[in-house]
């Protein structure tokens, strides 16, 4: 159970489990220096009476019964300025798994108890040491699967986001001292109202949100990654053409029709930005069950995927049954047609296309590749050149592009009273406290125990 009042301390292994130069254990709360005392031991073997904070103590931890777990080197760091806000302590060890388990138990031992998923940085964010957007983008820091992703996180743990979301905010109180004015001098209260000043200010902050509100596409295909669904009749090339762009063995191979049956999904980074390609089963009528399967998955991917590549053999041209696939794509605006085996000698050719865009390759000898890279990226709008030096702040968390619509919806609400002219001033300030409120939840200042639940649970252990 989460501790919402951080009276307790907690511990967890901060590095990844596994084989490794060091391992990590941290301890926050009021009796992290208590435990690091008790386990710690100078080289000499005694005890440390003092620990200087943030200073580097190199020694042994003990066990219980005072055998040495390992060599270490130990740091305190005194409240309140230290990550979590509290007491923190450190311990680095060697890594393995052996080690560091063993360091952890003797700590939970001496009365810590295990964090919970994100507690370290959920009692960051209770300190006040940073927000909650801060704390959600320290968490797709560690998730960012690309350097463009790491960058536009990295722009919300630097307050990019929350400093705007802030700005939006003052604008609205100032609005609000408007109408409160109108409401403590009623007599003037059309007058105020009319003036403009609050609708003028509302308007702005609209035009903010919305302005935020229109990077969420590119926000969430950089973070979650760009879906690619490859898709075609049956032995085509979909899975050479998924090797050939991860550029490793990974789908299985054959000259028999049908070999792929499941969905097979790997992500990779076309420059610079993060792709999840998904190879599927060849579609085309079947009796076979398991196969069936397949093929209605494929039509799902392509039903949800931003890019649809869909794979025709140009050496033996458009058969019936990529008419029939055609079919099934006709009208949606995102397939790239890609001619494989273009080392055959193609009786296709891109020449011929008019409703697609296209591209000619060969997935057996990696030709053409880098064109079709691009024409994915294209296709989605992103240019990774400015995204990577663009000095806007994207929004990429789902719970902040709804939360930004319920203030914008509860915005118009006001302006459309004011346009309308029959509210009273009350009225009007209730909607701008629903905007500030749910402006306020973004970035941590409204909360609930179940909102911080949702959010830290999604971080690992230790962070
Ligand atoms: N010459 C040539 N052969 C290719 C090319 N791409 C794929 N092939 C061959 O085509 C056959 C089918 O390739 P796959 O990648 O398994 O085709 P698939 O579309 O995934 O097939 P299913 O999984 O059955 O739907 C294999 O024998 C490949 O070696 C290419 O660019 N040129
Ligand atoms: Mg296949």
């Amino acid at each position: 159970m989460r501790d919402y009042l951080c009276e307790d301390t907690i511990a967890a292994i901060g590095t990844p489990i596994g084989k490794g130069a060091i391992g990590i254990v941290r301890i926050s709360g009021k009796g992290a220096l208590q435990i690091l005392s008790e386990m710690f031991r100078t080289k000499s073997g005694k005890k440390r009476e003092k620990f200087e904070s943030r200073k580097m103590y190199y020694g042994f931890v003990v066990d219980s019964s005072g055998e040495p777990i390992d060599e270490v080197l130990a740091v305190y760091m005194r409240a309140p300025k230290t990550f979590t806000g509290e007491d923190l302590v450190e311990i680095h060890s060697h890594g393995g798994i052996v080690v560091v388990r063993k360091i952890l138990r003797e700590v939970l031992k001496r009365g810590a108890r295990l964090a919970e998923p994100g507690e370290f940085t959920m009692r960051a964010f209770i300190h006040g040491k940073i927000d909650l957007v801060q704390a959600e983008a320290i968490n797709e820091l560690i998730n960012a699967t690309s350097e463009v992703s790491a960058k536009v996180a990295l722009k919300h743990l630097e307050g990019e986001l929350s400093d705007r979301i802030k700005l939006l905010r003052d604008k609205l109180l100032e609005a609000k001292a408007y109408i409160e004015a109108a409401v403590d001098f009623p007599e003037e209260e059309v007058e105020i109202i009319e003036s403009g000043e609050v609708k003028r200010r509302v308007q702005e902050v609209i035009e903010g949100i919305e302005k935020l509100l229109s990077t969420y596409r590119d926000g969430r295909l950089i973070k979650e990654g760009i879906k690619v669904a490859i898709v075609g009749r049956p032995n085509v090339g979909k899975s050479s053409l998924l090797n050939a762009i991860l550029q490793e063995e990974r789908a299985i191979v054959t000259e028999i029709p049908g070999t792929t049956r499941d969905v097979i999904e790997e992500t990779v980074t076309l420059n610079g930005v993060p792709i999840r390609l998904i190879d599927t089963a060849g579609i085309r009528e079947s009796s076979d069950v398991v196969e069936r399967i397949g093929i209605e998955r494929s039509i799902r991917s392509a039903e949800k995927a931003d890019v649809v590549l869909f794979v025709v053999d140009g050496s033996s041209g458009f058969t019936q049954e990529d008419e029939r696939i055609a079919e099934i794509l006709k009208g949606k605006g995102n397939v790239i047609l890609v001619v494989n085996k273009k080392d055959l000698g193609l009786k296709l050719r891109c020449s011929e296309i008019k409703s697609w865009r296209c591209v000619e390759i060969s997935a057996k000898r990696g030709e053409g590749i880098g064109e079709l890279s691009r024409e994915i990226v294209e296709m989605v709008l992103l240019d990774p050149e400015t995204l990577l030096k663009g000095d806007d702040v994207l929004i990429t968390s789902e719970r902040h592009k709804e939360l930004l619509e319920k203030a914008v919806e509860s915005l118009r609400k006001v302006i459309g009273s004011i346009e309308a002219g029959f509210e009273s001033p009350e009225f009007l300030s209730m909607d701008i406290d629903e905007a500030l409120s749910a402006l306020g939840e973004i970035v941590g200042q409204v909360t609930t125990e179940d909102m911080l639940d949702i959010i830290f649970s999604r971080f690992c252990i230790g962070k």
